[in-house]
């Protein structure tokens, strides 16, 4: 009874953690396309959206714009939406096909 209640501690500390490490707006991400954790999107997490630490890859500048223009430093539903029949790595497949193969939309090696 004991070791089962310091293993379901032990879970609840790592779920919270995990929940709490994860950035607000690439938790609404996931909700919304749900990668593949195998596919290169799933792979990718942070790197979807950004080249390295905060610099932006091609899909992420349009993200960005799009926030600009809402006037708002939160990625939402609506802002993804927003740039899902963009092309932004310019391979021709919109951004919206990318996502839901598992690819990345800002890697133009990366495609369906
Ligand atoms: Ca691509």
């Amino acid at each position: 009874m004991r070791v089962r209640c310091y293993i379901i501690l032990v879970l609840t500390f790592v779920l919270v953690v995990g929940v709490l490490a994860t950035p607000k707006h690439m938790v609404t991400f996931n909700r919304t396309y749900s990668p593949p954790k195998d596919s290169a999107l799933g792979k990718a997490k942070c790197a979807a959206c950004h080249v390295k630490g905060k610099e932006l890859n091609l899909y992420g500048k349009d993200l960005q714009k799009v926030m600009r223009e809402k006037g708002t430093k939160d990625v939402t539903v609506e802002i993804l939406k927003a740039v899902e029949s963009l092309d932004s790595d310019k391979d021709g497949v919109a951004n919206l096909n990318e996502l839901k193969a598992g690819t990345l939309p800002a890697d133009s090696k990366s495609k369906p």
